[in-house]
């Protein structure tokens, strides 16, 4: 979001925490809504509104313990931890929230419209042997950077079925590639096929209403116009749950969903 507040319309405003801009939440990917040349592309301002919804997503019970990661033939990975990593699968926050769940608007936008995709890509980051984000939104046509941080190679490829699958080698740290998808995806799976505990999953939508939980657990969905929408939150291993809500106005609604320990 950075340098492009004062070239933003204002109508144009309310979407740019509309990927999450709240406390403990992930890095907007929806945010920014924005071309290049600072101006939207055709989207009638009735699309964008003043309604928000937010919410928490719980986790109950005692969360399975996430596999240990064998790093032994990676050691300069290795030497980024003090003890054994884990992988991300099940994360509860401290406050019993859990984290790395995806959160959209399923249904219930209005039809037709084009929405502006952000100038600013997303960015997954491997570093450590692990890919930061590992649950992320991003919209149609807009730029992913994949980016490589560790001295060492990783391959990732990109599992889509809706997108075309890519596979890209980046063999030295600081390399940066950058692809977009072409179509929604609930989620499109990414994985390194040098280490088989890398995971990460893209959400990939045609509007900015989107979310992660992150360290506290809880998303915003802010810019949205008056409607009834039903809502997902997807999770890697507990799966998909929906709600639906009403909004008027600029009003804002909480929606909170459970995960159960299995
Ligand atoms: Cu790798």
């Amino acid at each position: 979001m950075r340098g492009m507040a004062v070239i933003v319309p204002v109508w144009l405003g309310v979407l740019l925490c509309a990927g999450g801009c709240g406390k403990g939440e992930k890095a907007a990917p929806g945010g920014g809504a924005a071309t290049s040349a600072g101006t939207p592309a055709a989207a009638p301002s009735a699309a964008v509104g003043g309604a928000t919804i937010t919410g928490e997503v719980k986790f109950v019970g005692a969360p399975p313990a996430n596999p240990t990661i064998d790093m032994t033939e990676e050691p300069k990975c290795k030497a980024d931890y003090t003890t054994p990593p884990r992988e991300q699968i099940v994360v509860v926050n401290p406050n019993g929230a859990l984290a790395d769940v995806f959160v959209y608007v399923k249904a219930g936008l209005p039809p037709g419209i084009q929405y502006p995709v952000p100038a600013t890509a997303v960015v997954i980051d491997q570093k450590g042997c692990m890919y930061h984000p590992r649950v992320f939104g991003i919209m149609v046509g807009q730029q992913l950077e994949i980016r490589n941080s560790d001295p060492l190679l990783h391959n990732i490829k990109a599992l889509g079925k809706a997108n075309r699958p890519f596979n890209i080698s980046q063999p030295a740290a600081g390399m940066t590639t950058n692809r977009s998808f072409t179509a929604p995806e609930i989620m499109v799976p990414f994985q390194c096929n040098v280490h088989g505990w890398m995971h990460a999953y893209a959400g990939v939508l045609p509007h900015p209403f989107f979310s992660a939980t992150g360290t506290e657990g809880t998303f915003t969905i802010k810019g949205l116009p008056p409607g009834t929408y039903t809502i997902e939150a997807w999770h890697d291993k507990y799966g998909a749950q929906q709600a639906t809500v009403t909004l008027q106005g600029n009003e804002t609604k909480t929606v909170d969903f459970t995960y159960k320990a299995k």
